[in-house]
């Protein structure tokens, strides 16, 4: 008779105890995240009490089993099934099935490529506008000048919110990004503006506020049809406001850095202007700009012979899996020529970013307006990074824009 085989005893999670919230991490999370993958598929964070994948293949696999990694008891550290949320949670970012379902089929379609077909015109004369006006200018901070007024001019008027205020929408987003993280320094210094800024958004989600044409009044319309309740209506809102301006501003300014570190790559893409939109892309696997959010296992998770106890937070590092070796060929090289399709830096799974084809849409229009006008875009001093608990982000990228 043969005895059967033993099931593998679940052994521990490796221990890590650097603090990936920590300003030097921040600052430079890459040899965090090595250590973090090297450790093993799973590691625990007893700083925190959380566990946290950095490997591709894991943090692919759990981003798409929402049924035991959920984001109903929040995406943060946070866990809503014991501590209350500062906001009310998001309709789509912080649920899960079947009440997730109905906000998500309501606003794909809003957002989806054939729906923004008819703005491509004009946001690509506003990005020709602004590039022909910063290019006569001898220097030009990237990150202001470009990265943010351009998301700036064309989104908040794509929703159809009035003009005043406006300078409320990236302190909104830099908090609530940094709310997902741990209530350290960088929590605490939004806290005194966050009542105020919060409120504001809020009523920017009103049906009398929005104008009746932009992606606001079609998810109200939504509600008249009986997809959504009036009362999801401005939830929903709110979350274009929450996950649309600081996310695509960070993700312009990355592929702008792309370009800065790689300038043969920036000869390529004057060369062939279409690969405008891999090269977008490869700046999200690159940079990952939404480096971090967390799940909550739903029952006792088995993950790589560790087991992951019913009700824990689960830190998953998309940043980390976008530039696994086991994943990447030279994961560190800003590469326009590589196929960076199925990078988790907009998720992946029934969460994946529903907003990724406003973004490909804005950065084209802005790598359309450089690629004709610019010959080069070269260092005009030294590159500063903005921390934030989620975020990758540049507080200030000084270039000189050389024209064509
Ligand atoms: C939301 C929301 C907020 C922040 C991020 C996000 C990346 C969504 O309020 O729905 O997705």
């Amino acid at each position: 008779m043969t005895a059967p085989i033993p099931a593998r005893t679940p052994a521990p999670a490796p221990l890590l105890h650097d603090d990936p919230f920590s300003d030097d991490v921040l600052a430079d999370p890459l040899a965090f995240q090595h250590e973090l993958r090297e450790a093993g598929p799973v590691v625990h964070l007893p700083q925190y009490d959380v566990f946290a994948m950095g490997r591709y293949a894991e943090v692919h696999a759990a981003l798409v089993d929402w049924q035991r990694f959920q984001s109903g008891a929040g995406v943060g550290l946070s866990n809503f099934r014991k501590e209350q949320p500062w906001r009310p949670p998001s309709l789509l970012l912080e649920t899960d099935p079947p009440h997730h379902d109905a906000p998500r089929d309501v606003l794909g379609p809003i957002l989806a490529p054939r729906a923004l077909r008819g703005l491509r015109e004009s946001w690509q004369a506003v990005a020709d506008e602004l590039v022909d006006e910063l290019l006569s200018r001898d220097e030009i901070d990237a990150v202001t000048d470009l990265a943010e007024a351009y998301p700036l001019r064309v989104f908040p008027d794509a929703v159809g919110i009035p003009r005043e205020g406006r300078e409320n929408l990236l302190p909104y987003g830099d908090h609530l990004f940094n709310a997902f993280g741990p209530d350290n320094g960088l929590v605490q210094k939004g806290k005194p503006t966050i009542v105020a800024t919060a409120s504001w958004v809020d009523a920017q989600c009103r049906r009398d506020v929005l104008t009746k044409d932009g992606f606001g009044a079609a998810i109200w319309e939504a509600a008249d049809r009986g997809d959504i309740t009036q009362a999801q209506a401005p939830l929903i809102v709110r979350s274009l406001l929450s996950a649309g301006v600081d996310t695509t501003v960070h993700a312009i300014a990355a592929v702008l850095h792309g370009f800065l570190t790689a300038p043969d790559q920036w000869q390529v893409l004057r060369r062939s202007p279409s690969a405008a939109r891999i090269a977008f892309d490869e700046a999200i696997r690159w940079e990952t700009p939404v480096q971090t959010f967390f799940r909550t296992a739903t029952t006792d998770v088995l993950v790589g012979g560790t087991v992951i106890p019913d009700g824990h937070k689960i830190l998953m590092f998309l940043g980390a899996a976008n530039r696994d070796p086991r994943r990447w060929q030279d994961p560190d090289a800003f590469d326009i020529g590589r196929d960076p399709s199925g990078h988790v830096g907009f998720g992946m799974g029934l969460h994946q970013c529903v907003g990724q084809h406003v973004a490909r849409l804005e950065a084209e229009c802005v790598l359309h307006a450089l690629a004709a006008r610019v010959r080069a875009i070269e260092p005009a001093g030294e590159p500063v990074r903005h921390l934030n608990n989620t975020l990758r982000a540049w507080e200030s990228l000084p270039v000189r824009l050389v024209p064509a």
